[in-house]
């Protein structure tokens, strides 16, 4: 099984990936982690860093460009190692780069992940704290189903950090909707389309720091894999 794990700067996508390896080993599978982010090295023992082929201070340097001109110009030559860059083990999670919009609307980006051979899941990964509202939640899970849209994946939504804050649950969320009011009317119309994406895979509360909500990513993933009728 393919893992991408994609998310808002700072999620805390690489320390999941580091956490989730030693979580999928413990249970004796092959597990390998690749790192997809030029501008960052990893945190945990990849199996392949495209630090190895492009490094985006060096794009800077040589190019004369901003980060985030780098950041795609990085992902333009990474996509060159599109063979170096996808590997093959039980479970392999591709860490991707901290601005999201770099991997998910680059053609590189895009081509790189089509290379990726099924079965491959997303895991969205969004701060809890980033969620702490009724409204913010919905948005979270919006964003997780544009995520899916963009990479045509079954895609987790998977809040991370919950040592440090909880999200609000769905009933939460509905209690808020029961006040009325416009903004009620909209939400109302996002759940609505949300059931038809993202909350079926429901959501999933991580804290890669401590080491819980593992055993949830695990199931949830195979689920995903079940429901897709490729039990090989
Ligand atoms: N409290 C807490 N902090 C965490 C957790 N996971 C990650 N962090 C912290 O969040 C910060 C960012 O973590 P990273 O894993 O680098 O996040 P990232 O999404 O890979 O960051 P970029 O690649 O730069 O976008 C670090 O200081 C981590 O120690 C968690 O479960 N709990
Ligand atoms: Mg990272």
């Amino acid at each position: 099984m393919n893992v991408i794990v994609v998310g808002p700067a700072a999620s805390g996508k690489s320390t999941f990936v580091w956490k989730f390896l030693e979580y999928l080993r413990r249970k004796g599978y092959d597990a390998k982690a690749v790192n997809l982010d030029p501008a960052t090295p990893p945190c945990y023992e990849a199996a392949v860093d495209v630090r190895t082929y492009v490094r985006t201070e060096d794009v800077m340097t040589e190019y004369g460009l901003g980060i985030n001109g780098a950041l795609l110009k990085s992902m333009e030559f990474a996509a060159k190692y599109v063979n170096e860059l996808i590997i093959s083990a039980d479970f392999v999670l591709y860490d991707t780069p901290g601005q999201m919009e770099v991997f998910l609307y680059s053609k590189a980006g895009l081509d790189l992940l089509n290379e990726i051979p099924a079965f491959k899941a997303g895991v969205f990964l969004a701060a809890a704290d980033v969620a702490s509202t009724p409204e913010n939640f919905v948005s979270v899970l919006a964003q997780c189903a544009v995520v899916s849209l963009r990479t045509a994946l079954p895609t987790l939504t998977v809040f991370s950090k919950c040592d440090i804050t909880k999200p609000p649950t769905i009933q939460d969320v509905k209690e808020r909707f029961a006040e009325g009011g416009m903004l009620a009317e909209l939400m109302e119309k996002l759940l609505a389309f949300l059931e038809c994406t993202t909350l079926p895979y429901r959501t999933i509360e991580v804290s890669a720091t401590k080491g819980l909500g593992f055993d949830d990513v695990f199931s949830a993933l195979n689920e995903l894999f079940c429901s897709c009728g490729d039990l090989s």
